[in-house]
């Protein structure tokens, strides 16, 4: 245990490197970063093309703020180069493969060794632990396994830090519901907006999803918002923690939410060098607390290097509480390729659950239509959400209008709201679709 160290404030065993100073943290940040360019040069074909074309070479990073003159990668050069192409190492040398859905055009293929699964599930077993899960509790893990990071990757770090784990996965709600009643796990690992569908199914059920042996929740994978944590703290009576990550630059754990301070997730900068660039303006890299667009570069990983990857996903850097010298990420208000833009006025649907969250009358299951009125020009916008259980038509259609005009007042869009009867909506398995795009396709 040479890596590990007590830490003071908390009853966990932490990573030396959680508990170092800023400055050794930067100065492990520069030789590693410094290592990884010039490997991801020698190595992939793509970065050599591109560092050459903008004409740096891996000998012009000095400094920490020399990366952002290095090109950016996108989700696109991985699809160009699929399946294989961006991989450093040769194919034996590759332990697993893991892969995006690819719903628009190819799927992205990503690869580890077995250094690369060991550090993924040091850091998820990291994340876990700054959640308040400990060794000997039992995890139920239900992110989706298979070629989706989620389930492998929180199962091989909630085995790394020495919990029991049930790999039940996503899906067969009834049968999730019984096992969390027999088993009796300390933990659930799930999206979201799954981990909603289950407490939902648990009241159906007659089971008060307050009394089961559930502690600790830690969910990512989609965005969710304060309010949304409010919600499943209070119908399942535990602490929830958000996780994030992605698969490109490496899957669930490259961030995580201490259960002390619950103020965002604290990025595992000894393995991430995180930036945050304007979307628009890509050239611009912003400051600390200045909202943005993230961006990636891996200080460690072997067999799928990846430099300035462009994530899309808006946030902001703020500093380090739990874990003073790890950065924290903002909430993520959305996506980019998520943002609705409803006559010149951007929308993600995070906005809408953090207002709608906050009218009683109203559940966290909506759903938001776009479509274009024949003869119309103008897109319309339909909130459509389920009024809960106890809340008679008449209390749901005022507290319609109350969303209304509250969406007019904090995002600035007029849309109708269309309250619908509980149970209605579709319910997630993993990762929730909440945009239904109906206009016509040009
Ligand atoms: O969703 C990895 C993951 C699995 C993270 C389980 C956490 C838990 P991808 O399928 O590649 O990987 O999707 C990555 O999901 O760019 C974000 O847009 C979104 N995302 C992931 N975690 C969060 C989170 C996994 N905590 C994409 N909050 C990312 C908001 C998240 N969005």
């Amino acid at each position: 245990m040479t890596q590990e160290t007590a830490a003071a404030t908390t009853d966990a065993v932490l990573d030396r490197e959680e508990t170092i100073s800023r400055d050794e943290l930067e100065a492990l940040q520069l030789s590693r970063l410094q290592h990884t360019v010039a490997y991801a040069y020698d190595r992939v074909p793509l970065y050599k093309r591109k560092f050459d074309e903008a004409g740096v070479h891996p000998a012009d990073l000095r400094e920490l703020s020399d990366l952002a003159k290095f090109p950016f990668t996108t989700k696109e050069d991985l699809r160009l180069e699929y399946p294989f192409g961006m991989f450093a190492v040769p194919q034996h040398e590759v332990a697993r493969i893991h892969a995006s859905s690819g719903t628009t055009g190819r799927a992205t293929v990503v690869g580890y060794t077995k250094k690369d699964l060991a550090d993924w599930a040091k850091l998820v077993a990291r994340s876990l632990r700054a959640s308040g899960v400990r060794p000997g509790m039992k995890v139920h893990n239900a992110y989706g396994y298979g070629l989706f990071t989620g389930g492998m990757g929180a199962h091989a770090g909630a085995e790394a830090l020495g919990c029991t784990v049930i790999p039940i996965s996503g899906g067969q709600t009834e049968r999730q519901i019984t096992l969390i009643q027999d088993f009796k796990p300390d933990a659930i690992l799930a999206t979201p907006t799954y981990l909603l569908t289950i407490a939902d199914a648990m009241i159906k059920q007659g089971i008060d999803p307050a009394s089961t042996s559930l502690k600790y929740a830690v969910l990512g994978a989609e965005p969710w918002t304060e309010e949304m944590r409010h919600e499943l703290e209070v119908t399942m009576n535990l602490k929830a923690c958000d996780i994030y990550g992605l698969s490109e630059v490496m899957g669930p754990g490259v961030a995580g939410e201490a259960v002390e301070t619950q103020d965002g997730s604290h990025i595992w900068e000894d393995h991430f060098r995180p930036e945050i660039i304007d979307a628009f303006d890509p050239t611009v890299v912003l400051g600390d607390g200045e909202p943005g667009e993230l961006v990636f570069t891996s200080l460690t990983k072997e067999a799928l290097p990846i430099i300035r990857y462009r994530t899309k996903d808006l946030t902001r850097l703020l500093p380090g509480t739990a874990r003073p010298a790890h950065r924290r990420m903002g909430r993520i208000t959305g996506r980019s390729d998520d943002m609705i833009i409803l006559r010149g006025v951007n929308l993600f649907p995070s906005q809408i659950e953090e207002i709608a969250l906050r009218i009683p009358e109203l559940s966290p299951h909506f759903q938001l239509e776009l479509t274009r009125p024949e003869g119309q020009r103008m897109d319309q916008l339909t909130v459509k959400i389920e009024r809960r259980d106890a809340v008679t038509v008449k209390g749901a259609t005022d507290a319609a209008k109350v969303l209304q005009q509250q969406i007019k007042i904090h995002v600035g869009s007029s849309c109708t709201v269309d309250v619908v009867e509980p149970g209605s909506l579709e319910r997630s398995n993993g990762k929730l679709r909440r945009i239904y795009d109906l206009r016509p396709k040009a």
